[in-house]
């Protein structure tokens, strides 16, 4: 079944509600290419959508309550007057390309798997979009509340909007997140061109019984606990772990949703810079779910999010 250039995959059901998972074709010239996933894996998986469009169509689920906020302090958080971040963001400042291709040289998986992982790409990436100019502060860890262990999850486009507002940020823009993962080099893993075991990915005991229903275990790891888990720009865990809600800008195509999960999470995905989940709705959260801020610095006000 196909809408224009899609192709539905599957169907699952996540969180009591009903999604479709679907899968751009492969343009032309595209290096990885996509296909069908056991359903076990679809129901929490990223639908592919590197390089293509949100899925055309989607069940809608009931909005669940929002995460708590913890006693955030937007005047400790804000960009500094003098231009430099916060002490738990780092700097951002370069050329982002708006659109890469990367060659796959060594497979971990079947290709024609729509999560297949790349173990080794060529080094080198093809910038085939624009160059454009990013500034901008951004959360060096996953958020983790105060007094917490573990960086916060269950979280959605909203809650994590809200929650990064409260600190006097924002959620990032997909470009924002993009970039900080990648650098200027393009980078497919923010740690580098071949895929290694130093982020929280590729868990494989994933799931527990809980009163007859299968339920995914709570894998998470601590912020900074795997430190060559860390992107060009020193971002730490951006592959792997939690899931990542940002802002996928000028997205008509994925009305009214603006969410595109990035990063993946503990599960074996393909857990790099440029994929994105965009199958959800803007309240959509998971135990997977966790939440990363931007910020813009006095005088770079470049994301129309707030
Ligand atoms: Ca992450």
């Amino acid at each position: 079944m196909k809408w224009g250039g899609w192709a539905v995959l599957g169907v699952a059901m996540v969180s009591g509600g009903l999604w479709l998972v679907a899968s751009a074709e492969a343009p032309a010239g595209q290096a990885e290419p996509i296909a069908a996933a056991p359903e076990s894996l679809m129901a929490a998986a990223e639908p592919a959508t590197e390089g293509a469009e949100a899925a055309p169509e989607q069940a809608l689920e009931p909005a669940p309550p929002e995460a708590p906020l913890s006693a955030p302090n937007p005047a400790a958080a804000s960009p500094s007057a003098d231009g430099s971040c916060p002490d738990e963001m780092v700097l951002v400042d370069g050329d982002y390309c708006t659109d890469v291709r990367h060659t796959c040289r060594e497979w971990l998986d079947d290709p024609k798997l729509p999560y297949a992982r790349c173990k080794v790409y060529e080094p080198v990436a093809k910038c085939v979009g624009k160059r454009v100019a990013l500034k901008y502060c951004i959360d060096r860890h996953e958020y983790t509340a105060p007094g917490d262990e573990l960086p916060l999850n269950h979280q959605s486009f909203m809650s994590g909007a809200k929650l990064c507002k409260a600190q006097g940020k924002r959620l990032c823009s997909e470009q924002e997140w993009n970039f900080a993962c990648e650098g200027e080099e393009m980078r497919p893993y923010p740690y580098g061109w071949e895929r290694k075991p130093v982020c929280n990915q590729d868990q494989e005991d994933l799931y527990t019984m809980v009163k007859g229903r299968q339920q995914l275990k709570d894998r998470r790891k601590p912020a900074g606990e795997l430190a060559e888990c860390v992107s060009p720009f020193g971002v730490h865990d951006l592959a792997g772990n939690l899931d990542e809600p940002t802002l996928r800008e000028g997205a008509t195509h994925n009305y009214p949703f603006r969410t595109a999960l990035k990063g993946g999470w503990w599960m074996a995905a393909r857990n790099r810079c440029r994929p994105a989940t965009t199958a959800h709705d803007d309240h959509y959260e998971g135990i997977q779910v966790g939440v990363r801020c931007c910020a813009d610095l006095p005088g770079e006000d470049q994301s129309p999010n707030g």
